[in-house]
């Protein structure tokens, strides 16, 4: 637990210098409290991509509390703050089940989907080893036939995890090959099926339109899934995450979010963002390009990395 932790929280230091330590250092040089400097933590959460109406209710709770407690020290502020921001994460947090430990279904069956070039392949091939690690036979479907490049990309994410992988011809209706690839696990019953799709922007009908008939095809082949359909966000992309999320949900149900290159951002108040306006609870957490670079995300762990200090994590 405790190197987990600690690697979670090393991968986390970018999207942590850009928030908790700005937090510090304008509490440190501030000798009062006083608007400005309310002013100035709303601020850095919106920069933070935290989303313009959490930050306003962030700051607004952290005023009143500080009032009511008589609080003078602005260091003491940033304790308050973390401690708004933390409940927040925490407040009516959804099944927090592991992401790895599905019901033995025969087959499982998780589609991803999102906008270009936001980790969809990458955080296949991760799942896929993780999954296979643990025993499971696991089967991709390469449903992204729009480019042959990407049904090669996601056979080196097979071979390298070591599970089977449904191929096609470049150009292949992707429904065509979504629907083989999941009646093909039905019958030779793998654990697990991984549908990869091709990257879409969420304003283009005829492409969303595309992924109800992905939906649709998928049910015929299995009508209970797919069990999950997970957007794939880059945590990078700010306030247009929500709107992605919004659109996709439209066209085909989503249960959850996988956030990618969480390690790559300074903008971690994203995830707040996301808790604010969206009923869709964030998965898996994409910390890298390397194949063991995921985490199933769960609240506790991302809040005690978050938001934790050097000296306390150690002392865990
Ligand atoms: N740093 C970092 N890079 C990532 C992460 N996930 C994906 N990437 C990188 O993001 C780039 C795009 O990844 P892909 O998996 O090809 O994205 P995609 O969504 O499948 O792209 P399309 O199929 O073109 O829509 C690659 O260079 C990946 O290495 C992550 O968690 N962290
Ligand atoms: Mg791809």
């Amino acid at each position: 637990m405790l190197s987990k932790l600690k690697s979670l929280r090393d991968k986390l230091t970018k999207s942590k210098s850009g928030f908790i330590d700005k937090i510090a250092e304008t509490v440190k040089v501030r000798a009062v409290i006083d608007d400005e400097l309310y002013e100035d933590l709303e601020e850095i959460l919106i920069k933070n991509d935290t989303g313009s109406q959490m930050a306003e209710r962030i700051v607004e709770s952290l005023r009143k509390e500080v009032k009511e407690d008589r609080i003078t020290d602005p260091e003491v502020v940033q304790i308050y703050l973390v401690d708004i921001m933390q409940n927040i994460l925490f407040k009516d947090i959804p099944d927090e089940s592991d992401f790895f430990a599905p019901p033995a279904l025969q087959p499982y069956v998780i589609a991803f989907v999102g906008v270009n070039g936001t980790g969809k392949t990458t955080t296949i091939g991760k799942v896929a080893n993780r999954f296979a690690k643990a025993g499971k036979r696991v089967l991709i479907v390469a449903g992204d036939t729009f480019r042959a490049a990407a049904i090669d990309q996601v056979a080196i994410w097979a071979e390298r995890a070591g599970v089977e992988i449904m191929r096609s011809e470049p150009d292949r209706d992707p429904a065509a090959v979504i629907y083989d690839g999941v009646a093909s696990a039905v019958a030779k019953k793998y654990d697990i099926v991984l549908i990869d799709t091709a990257g879409r922007q969420h304003t283009k009908e005829r492409l969303m339109k595309e992924l109800q008939k992905i939906a649709k095809v998928i049910k015929k082949a299995c009508p209970e899934a797919p069990h999950e359909t997970i957007l794939v966000v880059d945590s990078t992309t700010g306030q247009n995450a929500i709107s992605q999320a919004r659109h996709f949900n439209e066209s085909i149900k989503l249960t959850g979010i996988a956030l990618t290159k969480f390690d790559g951002t300074a903008k971690g108040g994203i995830i707040f963002n996301i808790k604010q306006n969206l009923e869709i609870p964030v998965r898996l957490l994409g910390v890298g390009e390397q194949i063991e670079d995921i985490e199933n995300f769960h609240t506790v762990r991302f809040v005690k990395a978050f938001f934790s200090r050097e000296d306390e994590t150690s002392a865990e």
